[in-house]
């Protein structure tokens, strides 16, 4: 399979966050897209190729138009006003107060756009988002054109963006840019797999009221984990999205024999369905390894995945979302694809 890759990303790079009331380097870092690159070409995937140029029409279709013109503006307006570093928002307008009123001021449009501190913008970090959205554009636009599966590498993730808010190392929604833009060539249905360890609660909230993409999530129980505030099994969708968001919280702990079970019931939910394509949002901070994460699952599971994923005979397109054990990103990534191939 082809893989879409952009070196671009790499200037998203010396990122902080806060964890555990410290400040410190980010752990969603450029090593982590450098090492999946390097494993695409050790296990020879196939061809690498550089993302076509792209406007941000596309992102238009899924994102409020305030927002995407926020995102390439706010890093030059902080340098502006004589910072440097990562810009970081410090205030959100929680409830009772007005998250309608868009401010004026740098660190009221950080949080204004944002649901947590853990998108932090440096430099490079606007051409990277913009990169990582071309790299899924392109490698969907492969797809299309009658590839059977396609590998964005897209880095930084997107799942965790909303219509209007960025966070947990999330700015543009790639996935769903991508679900949207198969809409808008032509397909009638489509459905978003989000494997990732944390709940895609971006992906839910653009298409929670829509019956033409659907979204299904494999995720840890937001009672006790990241993003926390959306990912409970009872959100099924509304209105015309009725039955169309499914998710599967499931406790710490979680080994692959718990986890697969889900995947299985989701893949017969999904074929039912029977979508045009499916992007799959691939995260593999399901590792045991992974530093921020719970879950159990080990290296020989993931070739599994991919596997069970190819049984469902879509045309697939894999869309990069987290994991952080960076010594083995490469594997689990790359063995979720040779497993689809096998
Ligand atoms: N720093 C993705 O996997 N963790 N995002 C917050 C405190 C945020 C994960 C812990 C995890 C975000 C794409
Ligand atoms: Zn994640």
């Amino acid at each position: 399979m082809k893989t879409v890759y952009s070196p671009l990303h790499a200037g998203h790079a010396g990122t902080m966050e806060l964890n555990s009331g410290e400040l410190m380097p980010g752990f969603e870092k450029p090593s982590r897209a450098e090492i999946i690159r390097a494993r695409v070409e050790s296990e020879k995937l196939g061809p690498i190729l550089a993302p076509e140029p792209h406007d941000l029409a596309a992102a238009r279709r899924v994102h409020r138009a305030d927002y995407i013109d926020f995102l390439p503006t706010i890093y030059p307006a902080w340098e502006e006003s004589g910072r440097s570093g990562s810009a970081i928002p410090f205030t959100w307008p929680t409830r009772g107060l007005r998250g309608d009123v868009r401010p004026e001021t740098i660190d009221a449009l950080l949080g204004f756009y944002s649901f947590d501190a853990g998108a932090p913008f440096v430099k490079g970090t606007w051409d990277a988002i913009k990169s990582s959205y071309e790299v899924a554009l392109t490698a969907a636009a492969l797809v299309k054109n009658g590839e059977r599966t396609a590998f964005a590498l897209c880095r930084p993730p997107g799942h965790h963006a909303g219509d209007a808010f960025m966070g947990g190392y999330c700015y543009i929604n790639n996935a769903a840019v991508v679900a949207q833009w198969y809409r808008d060539q032509g397909a009638a249905r489509v459905s978003i797999l989000d494997v990732d360890y944390h709940h895609g609660n971006g992906t839910q909230q653009i298409f929670y009221a829509r019956g033409d993409v659907q979204v299904l999530n494999l995720h840890a129980d937001p009672m006790v984990e990241y993003p926390f505030f959306l990912g409970h099994a009872d959100e099924k969708g509304e209105g015309a999205g009725e039955g169309f968001n499914l998710n599967y919280p499931m406790p710490f702990g979680t080994t692959f024999e718990t986890w697969s079970a889900a995947l299985d019931d989701a893949c017969g939910k999904l074929a039912a369905y029977a979508p045009d394509v499916v992007v799959v949002s691939l995260g593999v901070d399901t590792f045991e390894k992974d530093p921020i994460s719970q879950f159990k699952l080990k290296c020989a599971d993931y070739p599994a995945i991919g596997c069970r994923i190819a049984k469902l005979g879509l045309p697939t397109l894999f869309v990069m979302e987290g994991g952080y054990a960076v010594d083995e990103i490469g594997v689990n990534a790359v063995g979720v694809l040779t497993g689809f191939e096998e």
